[in-house]
């Protein structure tokens, strides 16, 4: 991908993700209410996500995570890797008992972390499941590890990752135990696996690697000058290259907007649990301020004789009512935010603002005319009644609809205004060009997140 573009996403990511934090950069100002501090103690953890998930941008570290079932080779893949044993690997199974990250630098400019993990066979059903879709989550690339044909919880479980929506690579380690022919059937097998459901998208042939990380040691024969004959048993070097051929190609054109997009994802789904836990602390002082200003801009709209000033004491009014629910929310927002956010509800609520402009001048010089004329004539009083009850109406819906958009945008973290997550992300899977792995995912990530 063209680097310029890489750079943009980068840039953007990490943009909306300052705004988010400095968004929620009030829950840790000192001297703030007793409700407020309530708050900061329950969505610490989610700030805290928020922070690393933009170190981790900041930093250009790219997470690569291992995953497999029992003594395929997870760690021996990645000890290869790194062109070290780092990773503690064995015969037996369960040897890796916990995710463990170990730091890789391929190349002078790009920053790996591995992320080792026990076998998905290993742990008990549910913690299991739930380590793996957490380390999962972080990954910006998922190597999945095989050694031969694949079993019916190998199927199920690459089947479960996908659902993540991260580029998986699959490797088939262990080719030096399979002579030439069979290696070439599995590996025809696990092509085909993507053919029927439910694994929806093929492996692309590029997206399958064989290696060969630890070889098993293999009798050689070995001569002597003087004619002696031996037998030696020797260990040949690991088949990796392909893999660091592939993974680099991967990086160098991709990398950063994986990176970005992962953090986005994340950055998202945290932003939605941190507005889930206020609004589920503050849904009843909502609701109730979103009654008030309708009731009060409903009355102030319909006793308001002058057309022009209808229009601007409603706009006032939802300008207000938004920074209020804003402050409810414990969102720091100025006034040219509200703004922003007040054209964002409108513009998407589909011409509610016309309504309002536009009644709003119907029923305003109807009622401004009647207002005149109605000085000795009680006909025209009622006109202006008449007048001021359906436009105070509309006025109270339009603001009681701006009042719930606003409630919900708040409440999906603002991930829908210019640099919010949602945007952002919509952004990217939008300019990324037909040869990269994201590409081919965005049709899945359209549809999961509803962009
Ligand atoms: N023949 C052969 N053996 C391998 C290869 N890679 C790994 N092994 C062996 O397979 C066994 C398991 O390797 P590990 O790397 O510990 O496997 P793992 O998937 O990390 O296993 P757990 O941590 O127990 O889940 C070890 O005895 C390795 O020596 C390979 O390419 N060829
Ligand atoms: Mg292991």
């Amino acid at each position: 991908m063209v680097n310029n573009l890489q750079e943009t996403h980068l840039n953007r990511a990490r943009a909306s993700l300052r705004q988010a934090l400095s968004w929620y950069a009030n829950l840790r100002k000192p001297g703030m209410s007793a409700a407020d501090v309530e708050l900061a103690g329950v969505v610490k953890p989610e700030l805290e996500i928020l922070n690393t998930v933009l170190s981790k941008l900041e930093r250009h570290l790219v997470k690569i995570a291992a995953f497999g079932l029992v003594s395929r080779g997870k760690s021996a893949v990645l000890n290869a890797l790194l062109g070290q044993k780092v990773l503690q690997t064995g015969p037996l199974n369960g040897v890796t008992q916990y995710p463990r990250s170990v730091q890789w630098v391929p190349s002078d400019k790009i920053q790996v972390e591995l992320i080792d993990t026990p076998g998905i066979d290993e742990i008990g059903g549910d913690v299991r499941a739930q380590m793996a879709r957490d380390v999962a989550q972080q990954a910006d690339l998922i190597l999945f590890i095989v050694a031969g044909d694949i079993t019916r919880t190998e199927y199920q479980a690459l089947v479960e990752l996908r659902k993540s929506q991260k580029p998986l690579i699959l490797v088939f380690n262990k080719i030096d135990l399979y002579p030439d022919t069979d290696r070439e059937t599995i590996y025809r097998n696990l092509q085909l696996l993507g053919a029927g459901n439910p694994l929806e998208q093929p492996l692309q042939p590029d997206e399958i690697v064989m290696v060969a990380a630890e070889p098993a040691p293999i009798e050689v024969r070995v001569e002597y000058a003087d004619g002696m004959v031996n037998y030696e048993w020797e260990t040949p070097p690991a088949q990796i290259e392909d893999l660091r051929q592939t993974i680099l190609k991967i990086l160098n054109r991709e990398g950063r907007s994986l990176l970005a997009l992962n953090a986005l994802l994340q950055a998202r789904e945290t932003e939605a649990r941190i507005a889930k836990k206020t609004i589920d602390l503050r849904s009843e002082q909502a609701e109730n301020l979103i009654w008030q200003f309708t009731k009060y801009k409903a009355l102030a709209v319909a006793l308001n004789p002058v057309v022009i000033l209808d229009v601007a004491a409603g706009a006032i009014a939802d300008l207000t009512l938004i920074r209020s629910l804003a402050k409810l929310y414990g969102l720091p927002m100025t006034g040219y935010q509200a703004s922003k956010i007040l054209q964002t509800i409108l513009f998407s609520s589909g011409g509610l603002l016309l309504g309002e402009v536009g009644t709003s001048i119907i029923f305003g010089v109807g009622k401004s005319a009647a207002a005149i004329a109605s000085g000795d004539n009680p006909v025209n009083l009622t006109a202006f009644a008449s007048s001021a009850i359906a436009q105070g109406a509309i006025a109270g819906y339009g603001i009681y609809t701006v009042g719930k958009a606003a409630q919900v945008y708040l409440e999906n973290g603002c991930s829908w205004g210019q640099f919010g997550a949602s945007t952002v992300i919509k952004e990217i899977l939008s300019q990324v060009p037909k040869d990269t792995i994201l590409f081919r995912l965005r049709q899945e990530l359209v549809e999961e997140y509803r962009i």
